[in-house]
């Protein structure tokens, strides 16, 4: 089909420009211009948006009370090869007006099961011709792939730890293509989200056989991205609850030390989403705080939670202090690096034209570029790390670098506390000094 010729899905929407805080127009960025320079690298480099297949483009917009409420104009109401080619098309028109660089999928998003596992990777890879055409045709890149082992019944007791090791078999088959698909697009990383790796029941859960079972499906993912030679990075995504009612991947910190525990912190980063954060009963700041501390932070799904609602509603972010709790994060780290800002966000039941998804992402997106400008005049400002270095300050001379350098112990901290007698002072904590100092800037 020529050019002049393709079918358009979004008629009457351009592509995205960027006019400024002042323009009033809905279909523009307020604060996202891709071109411009903060600490040295575009935004489009600090932020790296992506959009998720399985929302923007699969999302019916669907609940437990009700059926799907999105009117989608090209859906024609199968999940058959053609219509999984035509959403391709879709796809690629709305990334490439949005001006989103990246997009994220599972396997089971892009092309439909078939009738054998042997049906189904045919399917796929049908599919992903039509991926990596139109990823060429407007440079849009894959930020990461991964498999779906939660929708279908097969993982009804999980995938890596079901009681059935025949599907541990076909989990591990469904990841290994879905590696390979990763790698043939060129993706920058692959995720592993523990969709029903967990339990609804202690009474029929063995948790240390399901636990090294899962350590065990993740060094077989390792070796098998080895033989291949694919480079991408590899991320676990915490997520305490939902569907079951534990899920192994918890949080940073159960993730870190599931890592830790069975030798895999090497090989995979974490994938830190907001509303799994809060689920949790953390703050987004608070996992990206841990995962920093050890070396972790690998991508973010930027999505947001409502605290009235008390499931993972995935909403788009919105709250400036929230992008901006999260680039002084991502700047604090130097950047992502094969990372990126993956919306894993769905608009809501109650906003069903396709026009509203370009809203979306355009709110997150500004709301996003506002966060990275704030961050970046913080740390310009330096008072924020100034504090926090001061109050630290005990430990950079006398017995407080002692400690921190191993030279002393028990007996000669005794001696040294005999012969001063008792500590000086503690100052203040200054929090309400410092949520002001952020509010100069927000
Ligand atoms: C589920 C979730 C997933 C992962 C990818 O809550 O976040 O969409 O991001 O499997
Ligand atoms: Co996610």
């Amino acid at each position: 089909m020529s050019a002049k010729m393709k079918k358009e899905f979004f008629p009457g929407i351009s592509k995205i420009q960027f006019e400024g805080p002042r323009s009033r127009n809905p279909l523009a960025f307020k604060h996202y211009n891709p071109e411009e320079v903060v600490d040295g690298k575009t935004m489009r480099d600090h932020l790296r948006f992506s959009v998720t297949y399985w929302h923007s483009i699969r999302g019916q917009l669907a609940d437990m009370f009700g059926s799907g409420t999105a009117v989608r104009p090209w859906e024609d109401g199968t999940n058959s090869m053609k219509m999984a080619e035509t959403r391709v098309r879709v796809a690629f028109e709305f990334i490439d007006k949005l001006g989103a660089p990246f997009y994220a999928f599972h396997d089971r998003d892009v092309a439909p099961e078939g009738a054998s596992l042997r049906e189904t990777n045919a399917n796929l890879d049908r599919i992903v011709r039509i991926l990596k055409e139109e990823q060429q045709r407007t440079g849009v890149r894959l930020l990461w792939g991964t498999a779906c082992l939660f929708a279908h019944p097969r993982f009804v007791h999980g995938a890596a730890t079901s009681c059935n090791a025949d599907v541990f078999a076909y989990a591990a088959a469904q990841v290994k293509k879905a590696i390979e698909v990763t790698h043939l697009l060129g993706g920058e990383g692959y995720v592993f989200w523990g969709g029903r790796e967990g339990y609804s029941t202690l009474w029929n859960t063995d948790i240390k056989r399901e636990l090294e079972h899962l350590a065990k499906f993740l060094h077989m993912a390792v070796a098998h991205r080895k033989s291949i030679g694919f480079k991408g990075q590899f991320y676990i995504e915490p997520k305490p609850k939902e569907p079951t009612k534990h899920q192994y991947d918890s949080d940073a910190a159960a993730c870190l030390n599931f890592l830790r525990e069975f030798g895999l912190k090497d090989h995979l980063k974490l994938n830190l989403e907001t509303n799994h954060a809060t689920l949790a009963g953390h703050t987004m700041q608070h996992e990206m705080e841990v995962a920093i501390a050890a070396d972790a932070l690998g991508s973010i799904d930027a999505n947001t939670g409502d605290l009235l609602l008390g499931w993972d509603t995935d909403q788009f972010p919105t709250n400036v202090y929230l992008t901006t709790e999260m680039m002084l994060g991502i700047l604090k780290m130097g950047g992502f690096s094969t990372g990126g800002t993956n919306f894993d966000a769905k608009v809501r039941r109650e906003s069903f034209e396709p026009v509203d998804l370009f809203h979306a992402h355009i709110g997150g997106m500004d709301a996003f570029a506002r966060g990275l400008k704030i961050a970046s005049a913080i740390r310009k400002d330096g008072r924020l790390a100034g504090f926090v270095k001061s109050r630290y300050s005990s430990w950079d001379t006398g017995i407080g670098a002692d400690i921190e350098k191993g030279k002393v112990g028990f007996k000669q901290l005794e001696a040294y506390m005999l012969k001063k007698g008792d500590i000086t002072p503690n100052t203040s904590g200054r929090q309400e000094f410092l949520e002001n100092l952020i509010n100069e800037f927000i």
